[in-house]
């Protein structure tokens, strides 16, 4: 591929629903731009960006592929990198992080089901991290769609601001341009009249542009190619266009829309990265400047592990150049690593390129040490900055699993973290208390989807059970404790005595350790002492064995002693006091509580409901996604879903289907707090 200025440069996430058809879009681009020689299909397993045995299969992504691409050949060709994400909300792993690759969020909509759950979902994620938002409505060459009525559905969910760029027109099989060239005919609505709302909705963010036109009546699409990208960055204006990936209709069109419209990585809102000072004081922002010449800053925001090639490290590039001899830090690392080779991505084959500039997204194989989310940066000074977080979902849907032979516990620990690397969204646990492995996903299809790859990749199979359930335990009330650590046996004795207080934090906030030690009375030195005392309670828990969280310790007073006083002493006062005053705090047992929302036949509402009500679930909304539909929103505890799914199954025929999502831990009723203590079996301590 030739170089690139950076205004000719386009990245795009291609997102939104399951089954919208986004793989068939970015097939149907790739082949409309010529960067292949035919349109693969999904059926057939030959789409670029469904490149995995698993995907071919299922028929779903199931993971981030890049599709890099030009435009236009010539001397300036447009480079397009095109993300293309899986829609299922299992994968969120997957796509959330795509968002923080590109300037543009393309929410494609599938034109038979409307406005779908993800569709809203992504709309909202996009518009958060501040990106330009394009509604691409596909499959218009459907029977039984309401295209007319889909344009209305959306404005009326996501705002007036929604306004299309075409229109379908000869019953869908292509489409009417409303901004460029507005004329001809459309299959609902006239083009004029979306022509003249564009103009009105994007001279309101320019006061000049407003004048002229209100004194000409007219402005060129020239004059508005500036404001009309301000006014997608700023939110004012989502343009919505229509097409259909199978027919190829408005394929084109989009293509232009892509060249012509979208923001180059000099426009669109400035990616925000944070710098985290070393001293510990507050992380403050820093804009990232899209200018060749700075540092270097890139994010990765992508790992694959094949088993052939190896790790792939995909990242973006925000500011400053890359090239395969560039020196690259990686985040706080301090030992430099070579480029190497530089690849762009297009699905499974690379490109080998000689440079990367802004707007660039780009791949280093083979470099271990890279890891999702870390900054790539070529000054030893920026290690302290950081990627703004991406908010990814928590995953609570867990499985305990085992090797079925006896002997493959290292190979299946290995698999496990090199599936660890890939998603942010999965996790492995070990509890120790139940001496299981458990691994954690953002729901069913998730971990089973996971167990497949494990089967047919790694050639190991898992033996599954559900597991114990992520209980956790906290304060009610504040409390103080104390504890002397005094031993004196033959030689050198051990001193040291801590005060301390403990006191409840908000849900969610974790566990803070505050030195609030005066005039030395405990010496600085032996702080982190107390501190290793302390936390080493958190893991264990105090109550029923479940890791203490949401609460503060402040260290105030102690004593020490000038021969005697030892680092061991102060982890041994420190564990004690800190027992001392859960001991008063009034332990409580936390449960997890998750949202659970649900696709299902309308009249099977009220057996969903009453099947929810009867696990202390709570029913949030309900809503028709289409007609015959409902989606059902509700909250329940984590503990109360375990038959959950296999009862949906039954209950609706297999034909509902829902997803859970970790919301926040809530105190457990008295009696299940009850039956949790009972069943736990301390483990002695050695300093007990
Ligand atoms: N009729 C019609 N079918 C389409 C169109 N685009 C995609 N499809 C079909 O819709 C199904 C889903 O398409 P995909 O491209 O896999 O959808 P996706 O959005 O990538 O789905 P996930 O990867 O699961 O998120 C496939 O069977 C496609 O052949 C279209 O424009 N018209
Ligand atoms: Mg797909």
């Amino acid at each position: 591929m030739a170089k690139h200025l950076i205004k000719h440069l386009r990245t795009i996430a291609l997102v939104g629903q399951a089954g919208s058809g986004k793989t068939s879009l970015a097939e149907a681009l790739l082949a409309r731009a010529g960067a292949i020689p035919a349109t693969g299909s999904i059926e057939r397993g030959t789409t670029a960006c469904d490149y995995t045995p698993l995907e071919k299969q299922l028929q779903h992504s199931l993971k981030l592929a890049v599709a890099s691409f030009e435009v236009n050949g010539g001397e300036h060709p447009t480079c397009v990198h095109l993300l293309d994400t899986p829609g299922y909300p299992d994968f969120l792993g997957h796509s959330l992080p795509a968002l923080a690759a590109v300037e543009t969020a393309a929410i494609v909509i599938n034109a038979q089901n409307g406005v779908e759950m993800m569709t809203g979902r992504f709309m909202q994620w996009a518009a958060k991290r501040g990106l330009d938002r394009l509604v691409v409505v596909n499959r218009i060459d459907a029977d039984n769609v309401d295209l007319k009525r889909l344009l209305e559905r959306i404005q009326q969910a996501f705002g007036k601001e929604c306004l299309p760029l075409n229109l379908p027109a000869a019953k869908a099989t292509k489409v009417s341009d409303c901004f460029f060239a507005p004329a001809g005919e459309s299959d609902f609505s006239s083009v004029e009249e979306a022509h003249q709302h564009l103009v009105d909705q994007v001279v309101e963010v320019d006061e000049k542009l407003m004048a002229t036109y209100l004194e000409k009546g007219e402005v060129s699409p020239e004059e508005l190619h500036e404001p009309l990208e301000r006014a997608m960055r700023e939110g004012h204006l989502v343009p919505v266009v229509f097409c259909s990936a199978k027919t190829g209709a408005g394929v084109q069109e989009l293509l232009d829309v892509i060249v012509k419209l979208m923001p180059n990585p000099s426009e669109g809102n400035a990616p925000t990265y944070l710098n985290v000072p070393v001293d510990g004081s507050a992380p403050t922002q820093l804009q990232a400047v899209p200018d060749p010449t700075r540092h270097a800053l890139a994010h990765v925001f992508k790992i694959e592990i094949d088993p052939y090639i190896g790790r792939l490290a995909v990242f973006r590039v925000h500011q400053g150049r890359i090239t395969p001899g560039t020196q690259l830090y990686i985040g706080e690392g301090r030992k430099p690593v070579k480029a190497g080779h530089l690849y762009m991505l297009r699905g499974k084959s690379q490109v080998e390129v000689s440079e990367a500039v802004p707007g660039d997204i780009c791949a280093i194989a083979k470099v271990d040490e890279i890891q999702f989310d870390h900054i790539l940066h070529d000054s030893v000074e920026d290690s302290h900055i950081r990627a703004k977080p991406l908010e990814l979902p928590t995953p609570v849907f867990g499985l305990a699993v085992q090797p079925k032979k006896r002997g493959e516990e290292q190979k299946v620990s290995d698999v496990l973290h090199k599936l660890i690397a890939e998603d942010p969204c999965f996790r492995i646990e070990h509890n120790a208390q139940a001496n299981e492995t458990v691994m954690r996903g953002l729901g069913e299809v998730h971990l089973r989807t996971t167990l497949e790859k494990i089967a047919t990749q790694y050639k190991l199979e898992l033996e599954t059970r559900l597991p114990s359930i992520p209980y956790r335990e906290t304060v009610a009330t504040r409390a103080e404790g104390h504890s002397r650590h005094k031993k004196q046996t033959g030689g050198a004795g051990q001193f040291g005595e801590v005060f301390l207080k403990v006191e409840p934090l908000p849900r969610g906030k974790g566990f803070e350790f505050v030195d609030q030690v005066k005039g030395g009375a405990i010496p600085n030195q032996f702080i982190p002492a107390v501190e290793k005392g302390v936390r080493g309670v958190l893991a264990t828990g105090f109550l029923a064995g479940y890791p203490l969280q949401d609460l503060r310790v402040i260290v105030y007073d102690g004593k020490s002693h000038p021969v005697d006083s030892k680092e061991v002493a102060f982890v041994s006062a420190g564990r004690k006091a800190f027992l001392d005053a859960l001991a008063k705090a009034r332990a409580i047992v936390l449960e997890p509580i998750v949202n659970v929302d649900i696709v299902a036949p309308e009249h099977k509402m009220g057996d969903i409901t009453g099947e929810l009500s009867g696990h202390r679930g709570h029913i949030k909304g309900s809503d028709a996604p289409r007609p015959g539909t409902v989606q059902i929103s509700a909250q329940a505890p984590l503990a109360e879903l375990e038959q959950f799914p296999a009862r949906l199954k039954s209950i609706t025929a297999g034909h509902g289907s829902y997803t859970l999502e970790f919301s926040h831990y809530e105190p457990a009723p008295p009696q299940l707090q009850q039956k949790l203590v009972a069943a736990h079996r301390p483990v002695a301590h050695a300093d007990d």
